[in-house]
């Protein structure tokens, strides 16, 4: 069997243009995998890391040797990546059971990793990531000092085994934060140079990637950060968001500091490939990506002409993420426009003009929730977020109807409650806080306060400050 290396040598400023399949929930399908690496690849990513977090074999059960089935699906999967000039790396997650100093674990990780080297593998994960912070085994206890000596201990005893075309990459246990605390330097300065660190940023779904930051992650560990970027991942917390916004807050020189990034997808599969098409876009050139243009893009390729004019309302609605604070734009335009031009203009024209938009965007929810669409599983992706996308276009138009007839603030609270109970219930981030607050004030404008406090302003847990997971 050939053995293949990194695919790096291009015109792109990142040498490493990936995706991992790195989340919390199910799995991609084969199929999907196989579909998602010709996709990469013809937008010049050129890498694909395979390591499902909820794939038994990948992590719980990590032990456990491959068998026929997974092996052939996994040699089809680097195919396509061969067919296609990108890289596969196969991860292994160990760490919630491995014992560090036991010979026969060692032997048994190496023995899975060379299974994949077998059918012509050379880039390899191990990653340390979401795993106990402090040793477990009383072996291991008595064995090192601190879970970082451990660490070493296991980096080197893996990579010393590896050829020397193989390539290794380890997520550490702290993957997020200023880059200079304890583990990170101490592992980095602790394990051979040519094995590259996946790094979060400065949070676990970071804001942004600042090239300081950066700076500071290459001085402390002896090498450029990969970046494993938690964008378009929604699971665990953030599964009430939709990730489909375009890629931002990434600085234009980036690459100066970093070996590339790998974007982690959401469960929702053909959703993810819009934010990815922008990833791979700012990916290839930097310094002149434009996240708009780049966004409208992927829209139209993912979703389809025939549809897209509907869905981009609709994806207007969900862009509040950890990468965006915007709730909603067009419509916190719109409802700008309708609260001042109501106080100091000609109401009568206020409500017309909300209505409009409100019935624009009743309009697109319904021919992408009932008619023919181009993507149909896309649409079946995001139906939950498209649900309450109709729900509230549908109180947007009764705001606007009741602010015609000068019935606002006297109906207002008790026609408006069932949508924003209808909303709340269905804990779906859509327009971002702005309609749950617009409708909760003109709620209690009638003196009876909603029962449920409205969700909370910030995009996600996820997005804490570091100290808050430590
Ligand atoms: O980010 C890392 C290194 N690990 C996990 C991911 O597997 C998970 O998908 C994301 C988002 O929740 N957060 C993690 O901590």
């Amino acid at each position: 069997m050939t053995a293949r290396s990194r695919a790096i040598s291009d015109s792109s400023a990142f040498a490493i243009r990936g995706v991992i399949e790195g989340f919390y929930g199910a799995p991609w399908s084969h199929e999907q995998r196989l579909d998602l690496i010709s996709f990469l690849g013809n937008r010049g990513m050129n890498t694909f890391v395979y390591s499902p977090k909820d794939d038994p074999l990948v992590r719980h059960e990590w032990r456990t040797p491959y068998a026929g089935t997974e092996l052939a699906r996994m040699a089809e999967l680097i195919t396509r990546c061969d067919d296609n000039d990108m890289t596969f790396m196969y991860c292994l997650s160990p760490g919630l059971t491995m014992k560090y100093s036991s010979s026969d674990d060692i032997e048994m990780l190496l023995a899975k990793f060379s299974a994949v080297r077998e059918l012509g593998v050379t880039s390899f994960g191990l990653l340390l990531d979401d795993i106990p912070a402090r040793l477990q085994h009383p072996a291991d206890v008595a064995a090192f000092p601190d879970l970082v000596t451990a660490h070493q201990s296991l980096i080197g005893n893996v990579f010393s085994q590896f050829d020397a075309d193989t390539h290794l990459t380890v997520c550490p246990t702290q993957y997020w934060g200023y880059g200079d605390e304890d583990y990170i330097t101490r592992l980095g300065r602790g394990i051979d140079p040519r094995i590259d660190l996946f790094w979060t940023g400065r949070v676990i779904c970071s804001a942004t990637l600042d090239l300081a930051d950066a700076a500071v992650f290459a001085r402390a560990t002896g090498r450029p950060a990969t970046y494993w970027d938690n964008y378009p991942v929604n699971d665990v917390a953030m599964g009430h968001e939709l990730h489909i916004g375009p890629y931002q807050g990434r600085d234009p020189q980036l690459h100066r500091f970093s070996t590339g990034i790998i974007a982690n997808g959401m469960e929702l599969f053909e959703s993810s490939k819009i934010p990815f098409a922008t990833i791979a876009d700012y990916l290839h050139d930097p310094e002149n990506y434009d996240p708009e243009a780049s966004w409208k893009q992927a829209l139209l390729d993912v979703v389809g002409q025939d549809n897209v004019d509907d869905f981009s309302l609709f994806a207007d609605t969900v862009r509040s993420s950890c990468l965006s604070a915007d709730d909603a734009p067009v419509l916190g335009e719109a409802l700008e426009r309708f609260t001042f031009e109501s106080e100091y203009g000609d109401a009568a024209t206020a409500a017309a003009d909300l209505l409009a938009v409100a019935h624009t965007m009743l309009g697109a929810a319904d021919r992408l929730l009932d008619g023919p669409v181009a993507n149909p599983q896309l649409i079946t992706e995001v139906r939950p977020w498209l649900e309450s996308f109709r729900v509230g276009a549908r109180a947007l138009v009764e705001v606007a109807e009741l602010a015609a007839a000068g019935r606002l603030a006297t109906a207002g609270p008790s026609r408006l409650l069932p949508y924003l109970d209808t909303l709340r219930a269905a804990h779906r981030r859509v327009f971002g806080d702005l309609l749950d607050m617009t409708l909760a004030e003109l709620v209690s404008a009638g003196g009876s306060p909603p029962a449920t406090p409205a969700s909370p302003r910030t995009a996600s847990p996820r997005t804490a400050s570091p100290t808050a997971k430590e």
